[in-house]
């Protein structure tokens, strides 16, 4: 069984500062191999050390079904203090069970509306995946991710995978798939950051967590001034994982595989610039193989 090392302690820190419910926390820590009672004892303690105030009526509305996101929202500058529950107005994804992006035929395979996630196959051609894995395989990095107190990029364990950026409109084969992206997500092109290629060797994974950069947090403001808030995602997968790796929503159930050209999108900000607790994402250990993925954050803004 795992042990609540410097790691986990972060990870409970930071999860908790966010606004994530201690049902969500127990439950990933339960996926990643710790026993309930263990995982209980982990979360309230972090909620009782870090002062923030759990709803048990959103916790128990998700429990009963998730009749509405009735989770906390995060005020800037208090953790854990409840605001109005996040509304959910029209995301910017055409309709329909096919969608023209850019120069290709898209298909859609599950919409989900609470969380606004949309399944879809075909974004890349096999060969356009295997050109990405090919150009991407030399040049690994190890993964960082953002420390929310200080804004800088740091290793740590919640995510064990190499990456590469390519920047907007790097070459013309990177410019076309930018747009055939933002044409998908329907949002512009101006406003994504590069592509982010990641790899995750066996057991590589990637703790739950949210792609927005938190509100409260004074490390995010460096982060911000570039576009303002990320308020969409799509994550493409570059090859079939025979097992595992699956990008799972704790909050919501969900949990997608990992196919060849197939990818997910999820958005987080709605027109009043309120941010969904839901889009809790993570991505699954992969227990057999590798996987290959390709991500595309959009900003509110132009992305400069
Ligand atoms: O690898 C994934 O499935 C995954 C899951 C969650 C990637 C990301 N988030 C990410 O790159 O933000
Ligand atoms: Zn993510």
């Amino acid at each position: 069984m795992p042990v609540v090392d410097a790691a986990w302690q972060e990870w409970l820190r930071t999860n908790a500062a966010r606004g994530c419910t201690m049902d969500s926390m127990i439950d990933a820590m339960v996926q990643a191999g710790f026993a309930a009672d263990a995982a209980a004892q982990a979360v309230h303690g972090a909620f009782g050390a870090f002062g923030v105030v759990a709803s048990g009526a959103a916790a128990s509305s998700v429990a009963a079904g998730g009749i509405e996101a009735a989770l906390p929202q995060t005020a800037p500058g208090a953790p854990g203090v409840q605001r109005t529950p996040y509304a959910y107005d029209d995301g910017p994804v055409a309709r329909g069970n096919t969608i023209r992006a850019f120069d290709r035929d898209v298909q859609v395979l599950m919409r989900c509306e609470r969380p606004q996630v949309i399944v879809f196959a075909n974004v890349l051609s096999p060969e356009e995946c295997d050109e990405v894995i090919e150009r991407s395989r030399h040049r690994l990095k190890r993964s960082t991710i953002v420390d929310p107190a200080t804004g800088q990029e740091d290793v740590i364990r919640n995510r064990t995978s190499e990456g590469i950026w390519y920047q907007r409109g790097e070459d013309a084969f990177i410019e076309r798939l930018d747009q055939r992206i933002a044409s998908l997500m329907n949002w512009p092109v101006e406003n994504g950051e590069g592509l982010q290629i990641l790899h995750y060797g066996p057991t590589g994974e990637y703790r739950p967590h949210f792609d927005y950069f938190p509100p409260d947090q004074p490390g995010s403001t460096v982060h911000t001034a570039r576009g303002g808030q990320r308020v969409a995602t799509l994550v493409i997968y570059l090859n079939d994982v025979p097992d595992g790796g699956e990008t799972i929503f704790p909050e919501a159930g969900l949990s997608v595989a990992a196919k060849q050209g197939g990818a997910v999108y999820f958005r987080y900000m709605n027109g009043q610039r309120q941010l969904d607790p839901l889009t809790l994402h993570g991505g699954a250990p992969v227990r057999a193989g590798d996987k290959w993925i390709m991500t595309k954050w959009m900003r509110e803004r132009a992305y400069v």
